[in-house]
């Protein structure tokens, strides 16, 4: 009987610590530092990080008479469609299934243009190239001249990954931007995130 009474005193100084815990535990005063995000609007670029902007080749600020127009082409790679090289997204893009690739844009009307820009994605994950473009113009939609013969334009994130082809002022209801060659290595076609008409 008094083993039995030492056991039961031992227990209960056991247990007795772990009460005195849970009791402090519900006392302790929770508290709360509530920090303030930074307002967005007034963030800006300290001066040691420069635009990286500042140097791609700039678009025409006019408006681009290309965007979400009815467009075409012949085969393209896996999901990457036609319709996304007018969508104004540079992050989706079409890929020709091989060459020559051909993008034609209905302006859907007569516009003066006298410029046409190749954009990709403007990532450095995207690798440097070459491709080769000529463009065409038709103010009919059938019979179509080419104003610029075809030419290599080197893409590069280092300027936005984008080219422009200027030309002398033309009207014209459509327009057909043709790809002969690049130098990708992970492609069997051409490229384009946007092509962009002003
Ligand atoms: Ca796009």
């Amino acid at each position: 009987m008094k083993r039995f009474i030492s056991i039961l005193f031992m227990a209960a100084l056991l247990c007795a610590p772990m009460t005195v815990t849970a009791e402090a535990a519900e006392e302790i005063e929770t508290i709360v530092t509530v920090v303030p995000a930074p307002d967005q609007t007034r963030a800006e670029r300290p001066p040691c990080f420069p635009d990286p902007s500042e140097n791609f080749i700039q678009l025409p600020e006019t408006e681009n008479v290309a965007l979400n127009k009815p467009v075409t082409s012949g085969a393209h790679t896996d999901v990457y469609v036609i319709r996304n090289v007018n969508d104004g997204k540079t992050d989706t893009y079409w890929e020709s299934k091989g060459w020559p690739a051909e993008a034609v844009i209905d302006l859907e009307g007569s516009f003066r243009i006298s410029t046409v820009a190749v954009c990709l994605n403007p990532s450095s994950i995207w690798e440097p190239r070459t491709q080769e473009i000529a463009v065409w113009v038709s103010a009919d939609g059938e019979t179509y001249t080419e104003i610029v013969p075809a030419a290599k334009y080197d893409f590069d994130a280092e300027t936005g990954n984008r080219i422009r082809i200027d030309f002398d002022p033309v009207e014209a209801t459509h327009v057909k931007v043709v790809f002969t060659m690049s130098t990708a290595s992970r492609t069997g076609g051409a490229q384009a995130a946007e092509i962009c008409v002003y």
